[in-house]
């Protein structure tokens, strides 16, 4: 079967922030239906859909309550097969978000499972608590807090890695990998192009005992990509996924290099690329609350290792857990402009199949809030909470939080100008950025300097050249501001990409051989000279 998503472009949508069309102040699935022209104006030929099923919304929608339903939120089933059947027209593959570590504390599944002889029991891990009356172990969860929950019903606890709501399933049951098996077979059949498995390395736990002693997120090597996921992988596979012509991209916590190359190698059949964290970390240390120096030179060695290790990347800047990378690695003041579209080059000429989050497209920055009270993220809510514990004062609190939190990236599409934002004509369920006076797609749609302009640009030099998307990559040049790489097709066609991540003016010397014909620059530059201006951004033809 032909490899179509090497050649796309994925979209990533959440829903509850992209287009609001009843005035509820919530995103809805025929607000995408309206806006399906606008991303295959961009240039995507995917979209991947942050989850749309019914769910509390304990964390916005990572939390499902039924796999077969649709949240009324944003619409119904009718709906959602219409937007199938409307993207479908466009030759837009739509791939949907398979969240199955864990349920929603209010599945059907769960809710039985609360009974101690119920034959859903063992559809979670329940665990009695240990000698001293305590949670069965150490564990502690990625929101905060021990990862086990008493129900005083039954007398025992259950595991849970995310938000309390948040159940994990138990792998060790094969009922529980039949059930995944037919709900992905439902969604496949209604028009699904694949899927984009949430969390999917830390789905079996191998053992229970207690962790190594971890700032946070402690037990996780008992879980982080054991042989039981990776059995569980090539089960559904074989089983599911080879039936149909689609693809998966796994998200990966923790993973290293050694395990993604198992995960993602195409003989083993598990998955067919995956997310990893590696290079939006540079600047953090081991918990992404504590910031440390970012330089250019460690972002390249990292991408080198990833490019250069596996043969097929999932090329990401953003997402809904991410800050916004013009506000991460870029400069949204002064350069907000350049820097965005220098970070744009840097997406769309790595090998390996692009990801662009919505809003990313014209420049999107974080979140401008001032406090707390604004944040709706249950993980933000949650390690805040952490912290007060440790008495660490509010302004320290807010001080890490606020440049990471999730909500950075979630407020909703700017799409206009106008009060609300063109989002809706209600009262957003999130603060919408003041910059929307500003920043918005109206304003960009038909300006041809504008940093949606570029990113249409340069999703077409990459879908015209086979070079950008197969050549290989090899680091060319990196100090602490300034990264180069080449991407070459041996006798054929060589591009070298050379990037400024900063607000001084560089140079590259030129014994590296940076030099050729200028394809594609965020200045008005049609010669290199070896002189680079702030967050400049030049790609050459070299051969
Ligand atoms: O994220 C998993 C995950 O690893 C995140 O918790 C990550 O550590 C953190 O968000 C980084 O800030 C996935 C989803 O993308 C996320 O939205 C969900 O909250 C989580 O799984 C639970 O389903
Ligand atoms: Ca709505």
């Amino acid at each position: 079967m032909s490899q179509w998503w090497k050649e796309r472009v994925v979209y990533q949508i959440y829903p509850r922030s992209f287009q609001d069309t009843n005035g509820d102040g919530i995103g809805d699935i025929p607000g995408i239906i309206s806006r399906l022209d606008e991303i295959k104006e961009l240039g995507a030929g995917i979209i991947w859909l942050s989850p749309v099923f019914k769910s509390p919304d304990a964390d916005n929608g990572y939390d499902i309550s039924d796999y077969r339903d649709i949240n009324p939120k944003f619409g119904t089933m009718a709906d959602m097969e219409q937007l199938f059947a409307e993207a479908a027209k466009r030759d837009i593959k739509i791939i949907m978000d398979l969240v199955i570590n864990h349920t929603s504390d209010e599945h059907d599944w769960f809710i039985k499972s609360r009974e101690k002889d119920s034959p859903y029991r063992d559809y979670y891990i329940w665990k009695p608590a240990n000698q001293d009356g305590k949670p069965p172990n150490n564990w502690t969860s990625f929101f905060g807090g021990s990862a086990w929950k008493f129900d005083p019903r039954s007398g025992e606890y259950y595991l849970h890695l995310f938000n309390e709501k948040q159940p994990d399933l138990n792998y060790r049951n094969p009922k529980v990998i039949e059930e995944v098996k037919d709900i992905m077979h439902f969604w496949l059949k209604k028009g699904a192009a694949g899927f984009r498995c949430d969390v999917i390395n830390l789905i079996f736990k191998s053992s229970y005992a207690d962790g190594k002693r971890r700032l946070a997120i402690q037990g996780r090597e008992h879980y982080t990509s054991q042989e039981g996921s990776h059995r569980i992988l090539q089960e559904l596979n074989r089983h599911v996924l080879s039936q149909y012509d689609c693809f998966t991209v796994g998200e990966a916590a923790f993973v290293d290099l050694h395990d993604a190359k198992l995960l993602c190698d195409p003989d083993r059949k598990e998955l067919d690329m995956l997310f990893y964290f590696d290079h939006l970390n540079v600047d953090r240390r081991i918990e992404k609350y504590i910031s440390k120096k970012f330089s250019a030179k460690k972002l390249l060695a990292v991408i080198t290792k990833w490019q250069q290790g596996l043969d097929w990347n999932a090329v990401y800047l953003e997402n809904h857990d991410q800050p916004r990378i013009v506000s991460h690695y870029g400069n949204d003041g002064e350069y907000w402009e350049r820097s965005a579209k220098m970070l744009a080059t840097l997406l769309l000429t790595l090998r390996g199949t692009p990801y662009i989050y919505q809003g990313q497209e014209i420049g999107m920055t974080n979140f401008d809030y001032t406090s707390m009270s604004e944040l709706n993220d249950v993980e933000a809510i949650g390690v805040d909470k952490m912290m007060r514990k440790f008495h660490i004062p509010a302004s320290l609190r807010w001080k890490m939080i606020a440049p990471s939190a999730r909500d950075n990236s979630r407020t909703p599409v700017q799409w206009s100008a106008e009060d609300g934002a063109g989002f809706t004509k209600g009262t957003p369920w999130l603060g919408i950025n003041k910059n929307h006076t500003k920043i918005n797609y109206e304003e960009q749609k038909n300006r041809e300097d504008s940093i949606l302009s570029y990113y249409k640009e340069m999703i077409k030099l990459r879908a015209g050249s086979e070079t950008l998307k197969y050549g290989d990559f090899a680091p060319v040049y990196c100090t602490k501001q300034v990264m180069a790489y080449s991407r070459t097709i041996i006798g054929d066609e060589q591009y070298v990409v050379i990037l400024n991540f900063s607000d001084k003016s560089a140079s590259t010397p030129l014994e590296n051989n940076l030099v050729g014909k200028v394809i594609a620059t965020n200045t008005n530059r049609t010669d290199y000279n070896g002189e680079l201006a702030p967050w400049e951004a030049v790609v050459l033809k070299v051969w």
